[in-house]
């Protein structure tokens, strides 16, 4: 007999790996552990009849000449396997993204750093053309959301994106996944956050409040994001990082900050991860907690006292900048040279304002291409100084229409900020 199985508390990666499993290796049973997750145990009391799966309960593995083992890739973690352990003649199979700590040695391994085991399955699916239904579709997209928190996880890679297209050009319906996914909010959710209320540290850096949290979680719990977005809104924070640590010696590290507190991205890049300054996530493996935190908070310390200036980054105004003697014409030519939406007004050394697109478009219309430029300034626009640190200036971007910020120092242009060049610096490209 062959069988599927992952590991106890099973999450929806695992139960759609399993699932999978009974797709590609027909006659394979998925034996389903006594434990899943709540989420995962309200999919199956709708669906179970759906799936080839029967109980770890009552199974007798006396029969079981090949094991497939999927989302795990540890003895310990499996639902009493251990007489399989040292079976003669048993064929192991394993389907898997867990990198570090393997003690099942499999005899056919497809182990992989994605970020849900379902993606690696999904893949032979579609190169082997193996049919699956709609609903199995729903079930494999719960994987990939479950374990890449909707692919937004640092952990998530363009593979789950592919399988995430693959899956819902395959019928798997987003309203029966969100549904599952918003009920996956659960007891263990409100024990983490109350820990994370009770335990926090606090960092004060120049008057800005981080809370940090170190909290151990079960494995495959989802919505941490979400966690430290409610934590740092209820605390009143301006930024906030949760430390989420699994049985897999493997911690989960996620930030969010209010836009012009600090960088969030700073920190988790360092860490290997991904982000921007509101938002970022990093996956850190091998280390105990204490040195995690411990690197964090000196991370924090360094992007909270270091911001980058508005000098550092900003572009040379020269091509923005139209004399407030030039026709409206001209400044419309130089718009479609330069392919800006606006240009910086200036007479003399001063700065004006500025010339919208959408003030030589009216111009056209009503003729009047040939007046100075003067006539048509914006003159109360958002300004930035070259002594600005980036997050004033990232959100003070989000006042400006024309998605720039002249750089003023005593009412002269000393550069230009753009939408774009801000944006590739928060991404330090
Ligand atoms: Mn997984």
């Amino acid at each position: 007999m062959q069988i599927v199985t992952s590991h106890v508390n099973a999450d929806f990666d695992a139960l759609a790996s399993m699932v999978a499993g009974t797709c590609l290796y027909p006659g394979a049973r998925g034996v389903l552990p006594s434990q899943v997750m709540s989420g995962v145990r309200q999919f199956l009391s709708i669906h179970q009849d759906l799936f080839r799966l029967i109980p770890r309960k009552g199974l007798d593995l006396d029969a079981v000449n090949s094991l497939i083992v999927v989302d795990t890739n540890n003895w310990k973690r499996l639902d009493r396997m251990d007489t399989l352990m040292d079976r003669q003649g048993l064929e192991i199979i394993s389907w898997d993204h867990h990198m570090a700590g393997t003690t099942i040695v499999s005899d056919i391994e497809h182990r992989e750093e994605v970020g849900a085991t379902i993606t690696l399955l999904l893949e032979e699916m579609e190169r082997q053309q193996t049919p699956f239904t709609p609903m199995q579709a729903t079930l494999f997209l719960l994987g990939i959301y479950d374990d890449t928190g909707c692919l937004t996880f640092s952990s998530a890679t363009s593979r789950e994106a592919r399988m995430t297209a693959f899956l819902l050009e395959n019928g798997a319906d987003l309203n029966m996944v969100s549904s599952f996914l918003s009920n996956t909010m659960d007891e263990s959710h409100t024990r983490v956050f109350s820990d994370m209320l009770a335990q926090a540290e606090m960092l004060t850096l120049g008057g800005i409040q981080i809370g940090i949290c170190a909290i151990p979680v079960q494995s495959g719990l989802t919505m941490l994001a979400s966690l430290v977005e409610k934590y740092k809104e209820f605390k009143g924070l301006d930024a906030a990082f949760g430390l989420f640590w699994t049985d897999q010696s493997k911690a989960m590290i996620i930030g969010r900050s209010n836009p012009a507190a600090m960088d969030v991205g700073t920190v988790v890049r360092a860490l290997g991860g991904g982000g921007h300054p509101g938002a970022g996530s990093a996956v850190v493996k091998g280390d105990d907690l204490e040195r995690i935190t411990e690197k964090i908070k000196n991370l924090i310390r360094e992007a909270g006292s270091k911001p980058s200036m508005v000098k550092e980054i900003m572009l040379d105004a020269g091509r923005f900048i139209v004399r407030a003697d030039q026709t409206v014409a001209e400044a419309g030519e130089v718009m479609t040279r330069t392919r800006t939406r606006a240009l910086l007004v200036c007479e003399k050394d001063r700065f004006l304002g500025l010339i919208p697109e959408s003030a030589v478009a009216r111009a056209r219309k009503k003729n009047r291409l040939t007046i100075p430029v003067k006539g048509m300034v914006k003159p109360d626009v958002p300004v930035i100084g070259p002594e600005d640190d980036t997050r004033t200036a990232a959100a003070r971007m989000d006042q400006s229409l024309e998605g720039m910020l002249p750089v003023l120092a005593q009412g002269r242009v000393a550069g230009i900020l753009t939408r774009g060049s801000l944006v590739l610096h928060m991404y330090e490209m």
